[in-house]
């Protein structure tokens, strides 16, 4: 009797562990975002910020938003033709699956609006990446034209 309850312990608290282990795998370090850069802008205007985020994980993490003291908004923002027009579409959400995902000119970017500050060739600030599953990512961003 007594040591079946034992056994039972046991495997309450290997199975605690486990899920904690679990719960670890999604880890920091498994997202890589590279390149990262930002056209210069006037303060009042906007800017945005280009990057490659690396998924190394097997599953599809989502960038859920990002965040800068340098603007009064930032935002998701995917650029696209429509009828012959290059138009900037706010994304609620942006899908990051495994491989590269690429923030460039002409496509996906975070959008910097109503800059507090001009944004000089060579400045850097700080851009925090919000995920789904990955812990959030501050990322140094240089400023340099395109
Ligand atoms: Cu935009």
């Amino acid at each position: 009797m007594e040591r079946s309850l034992f056994k039972v312990r046991f495997l309450v608290v290997f199975s605690a562990l486990a899920a904690i282990l679990a719960a670890c795998v999604p880890a920091d370090g498994q997202l890589q975002v590279s390149d990262t850069w930002a056209r210069p802008g006037l303060a009042g205007g906007n800017s945005a910020v280009y990057f490659e985020i690396t998924n190394e994980t097997a599953g599809t993490d989502t960038l859920l938003s990002a965040s800068s003291d340098v603007a009064g908004a930032v935002e998701l923002h995917m650029t696209s033709m429509q009828d012959g027009n290059m138009q900037m579409m706010h994304q609620q959400e942006v899908p990051v699956p495994t491989g590269k995902t690429e923030f460039k000119p002409g496509g996906l970017h975070v959008m910097l609006i109503a800059l507090n500050q001009d944004l000089n060739p060579g400045d850097t600030f700080s851009l925090t990446l919000d995920f789904a599953a990955t812990s959030d990512m501050q990322l140094e961003v240089t400023v340099s034209e395109p």
